[in-house]
């Protein structure tokens, strides 16, 4: 006999109102700050079938207090840059049996059909912060952990720095003979290969010296050009560096993105969609009580010289709508 539950399954299935309850809330963009009714932080960006995906950490710090509280990570997508929909948050630091809690900057990027999740997390045995991986049949999830273990802890960097928070923001790269690479650091530089099976490292730690390296790394490819971009100093710009080949040498082109209205960081990711070039940050703007715990999302256009360098960023209020 067909239990209760499974006939309701069977029944929500066929009408299609599982894709839609994964669907937490539409709404229409005003420009920026791009999403308003929660703070989000360190954007990465993914283009997939034509949809344009945010994967961001919620600022969840309570006015009057001033520090990160980032305990998930948060979903959100468009066709058209201005009607978005957030979905059911896909992960959290919970998810990884292994991490404390902090869900700093991240990356999704796809290959062959599964979305992988590079994080970054408080580690709960090996002091400081941690990168790991989820993995997904879906963008929006639902996501898990996909190694059971750190692909990246503390300890493999201590010779490099002594801080124990340069093991953050994570950037992955395909490149055209899908070889795939991932940049992170704080303060350095680093970058490693990884396997095919993008969850294992294929090569040992190596450093990238790029002048005054803050954070939030982010590489790209256009025609025959790497970019490695990053944020710069503190309070942060970004800046960026050019190359011909993925493991350099890297030649610093300057600033992109100048301090972003009412928060130190800036974190930035560039992306192409339909032909154009965006680039996606967060900045303190959403309300009165927004800043650099309480940041938010916005995409502006990016443009490119016919040299190949890119243009200073312009960040407006209008946003890309
Ligand atoms: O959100 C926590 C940290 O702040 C990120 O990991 C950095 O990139 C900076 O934005």
């Amino acid at each position: 006999m067909i239990s209760k539950k499974l006939l309701i399954s069977s029944l929500l299935f066929a009408s299609g109102a599982f894709s839609q309850a994964q669907q937490l809330k539409n709404f229409v963009s005003e420009g920026n700050p791009v999403i308003r009714h929660k703070y989000t932080a360190d954007p990465a960006a993914l283009v997939h079938d034509g949809t344009f995906y945010i994967y961001a950490g919620h600022d969840q710090c309570p006015v009057p207090h001033n520090h990160y509280q980032i305990n998930e990570w948060l979903v959100f997508s468009s066709k058209d840059l201005k009607n978005w929909t957030e979905h059911h948050v896909p992960l959290t630091p919970k998810d990884f049996s292994w991490a404390k809690g902090e869900a700093w900057a991240s990356q999704v990027i796809e290959r062959n059909g599964k979305f992988y999740w590079y994080v970054t997390v408080e580690h709960k045995d090996i002091k400081g912060k941690s990168i790991g991986v989820a993995v997904s049949d879906s963008p929006i999830g639902p996501f898990k952990d996909a190694r059971g273990s750190a692909l990246i802890t503390n300890n493999m960097t201590t010779e490099q720095t002594k801080i124990d928070w340069d093991d953050i923001d994570p950037t992955v790269f395909i490149d055209d003979d899908g070889k795939a690479y991932m940049f992170w650091g704080n303060t350095q530089c680093y970058y490693i290969k990884l396997k095919d099976n993008m969850i294992e490292a294929d090569s040992p730690i190596y450093t990238v010296d790029l002048p005054r390296f803050t954070e939030a790394a982010w590489v790209h490819k256009k025609d025959d050009w790497y970019y490695l971009s990053y944020a710069s100093e503190f309070p942060e710009k970004i800046c960026y560096a050019m190359s011909k080949n993925i493991n350099g040498p890297w030649v610093y082109k300057g600033v992109l993105n100048e301090l972003a209205g009412n928060s130190n960081t800036n974190h930035q990711a560039i992306l192409e969609y339909n032909g154009e070039w965006y680039f996606v940050y967060h900045n303190g703007g959403a309300d009165v009580n927004g800043g650099s715990f309480r940041r938010s999302v916005c995409i502006d256009k990016l443009y490119y010289n016919p040299d190949g360098t890119m243009k200073k960023v312009i960040m407006t209020s209008d946003g890309v709508n």
